[in-house]
């Protein structure tokens, strides 16, 4: 049973431990994932310590492993809050740091860990932590629980639950403990929640750049051609400038949408996956109404895009500042960091779709070969939005990529529409395992990293997971 007032009366009874480090001047870390989730709950939280007068730092990692988690302790802070991370590790932790640390998070967590007085998780509150929960909003209730003036960070909270795709609910509407912080925002005025076509840059670009920038869902001969999409709007006698600049998907009256997807789905004509993908247009779209609309984060979905391709391009800190208010300089790095991120995944998804060598289907499993051509940190996004295109989603897609040392980086992730249960973060952690790699991750999305020399025996061990 959702329990938030459970979560709040558990927030509130750590308050006065917390401000009381805080009044002694204590040295406080926040510890943070690189992703949007990771970013925006990271911000949130320093946020809420830094406005209470706190000696706080942030700091994000891409993982946190035993290594990790011994040179932190060597920093010798005072006081460690980790959030969307360390589920997995609080036995570490307890050894590491004692009493001495706060953990914030919404991955799965062990029973034997999910009582734990430092540990704050989603799950224990009656939250699926995979769809209804992510780190930004338990971020969020820490933060309103710190102060009630914290409402506006209830944003972060909407930005992460869409990065983090919790996007569960019909027409891909935040639930559970997402939707209640959204509803805060929406109070406050901040968020604007409408049910309209969910183009990537529906605000920003013009029309046809942003059906070709549309990933999820994926319109196959459209995302990634921009040309393609312009000849085909042409055609469909759609007005695409008005006064000499081009219009924007937002901008077009009811009868022109309608126009709109008559074209893309007449350009889908008898694809597989069509009518799915026609349908997964529509959908609730969730807009800040104080941030500039020409930029990406006037779409809390597009503001989530932007941060993850911050973390995964090594500019993790750029994006904390863009989650902490910075419209400048941070700002106009992270807009420059999408746009190479998104050229470098069009070309990753060309060379891998391009080439039938590279892609082997295995009954329900789909093997994609990205050595040499994916740059692995770009290998997430590309597995993702391979698993989210028609072909490919009644499937499991697991797709590696040369990662530094001789080892290769693995990404996989489940079909919307597959059938079957599987759970691809014991088969990453357990088919890792035995060639000596590690692996992990959630139910739906996983990855691992092995010794490239071990590629086939992994490979193998997954298909006998997958089908078996
Ligand atoms: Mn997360």
């Amino acid at each position: 049973m959702a329990d938030l007032e459970g979560l709040m009366q558990r927030y509130r009874s750590l308050v006065p431990g917390i401000m009381e480090s805080v009044l002694a001047g204590k040295r406080l870390l926040v510890v943070t994932h690189i992703d949007a989730d990771g970013l925006c709950s990271g911000s949130a939280v320093f946020s809420a310590l830094k406005r209470r007068g706190a000696n706080v730092t942030v700091r994000t990692v891409p993982d946190l492993d035993p290594k990790t988690i011994t040179e932190l302790a060597s920093q010798r802070h005072d006081f460690y809050i980790f959030v969307d991370l360390a589920s997995t590790l609080v036995a570490e932790l307890e050894a590491a740091l004692g009493g001495r640390y706060l953990v914030i998070d919404h991955h799965e967590i062990s029973e034997a860990d999910i009582g734990n007085q430092s540990v704050v998780n989603a799950w224990a509150f009656g939250y699926d932590g995979g769809r209804e929960a992510c780190s930004s909003t338990m971020a969020y209730f820490f933060a309103a629980a710190l102060d009630p003036a914290n409402s506006d960070l209830s944003t972060l909270a909407v930005v992460g639950a869409l990065a983090d795709r919790q996007e569960s609910g019909p027409g891909r509407s935040l639930t559970g403990l997402n939707r209640s912080a959204m509803e805060v925002a929406q109070k406050k005025g901040l968020l604007m929640v409408s049910k309209d076509l969910m183009f990537t840059g529906r605000e920003t670009r013009p029309v046809h750049e942003s059906v070709a920038l549309t990933s999820t869902p994926f319109l196959k001969g459209l995302t990634g051609s921009k040309d393609a999409t312009l000849a085909l709007l042409h055609n469909s006698g759609l007005e695409l400038k008005e006064g000499g600049a081009w219009r924007t998907i937002s901008s077009l009256g009811d009868d022109e949408k309608r126009k709109l997807t008559e074209a893309i789905a007449e350009a889908l004509g008898s694809e597989p996956g069509a009518t799915e993908a026609l349908a997964g247009l529509f959908g609730e779209v969730y807009t800040f109404r104080f941030e500039d609309p020409f930029t990406p984060l006037r779409d809390a979905r597009e503001f989530g895009t932007l941060l993850n391709s911050c973390g995964r391009m090594g500019l993790a800190g750029i994006g904390i500042s863009v989650c902490l208010g910075d419209r400048s300089a941070a700002l106009k790095e992270a807009m420059r960091n999408l746009s190479d991120y998104r050229s470098g995944i069009n070309r990753a998804l060309d060379a891998v779709t391009s080439d039938a060598s590279r892609v082997e289907p295995h009954g329900r499993l789909v093997l994609v070969n990205g050595e040499g051509v994916v740059d692995e940190r770009l290998l997430g996004p590309v597995i993702s939005i391979l698993t989210g295109s028609p072909a490919y989603k009644d499937k499991v897609v697991v797709g590696r990529a040369t990662s530094r040392g001789n080892d290769l980086k693995i990404s996989s992730r489940v079909g919307d529409l597959y059938e079957g249960a599987v759970d691809l973060g014991s088969v990453m952690r357990e088919a890792a395992a035995e060639v000596g790699g590690v692996g992990g991750g959630h139910a739906m999305a996983a990855g691992a990293k092995i010794p490239a020399s071990r590629a086939d025996a992994f490979s193998k061990s997954v298909a006998d997971r997958v089908s078996g």
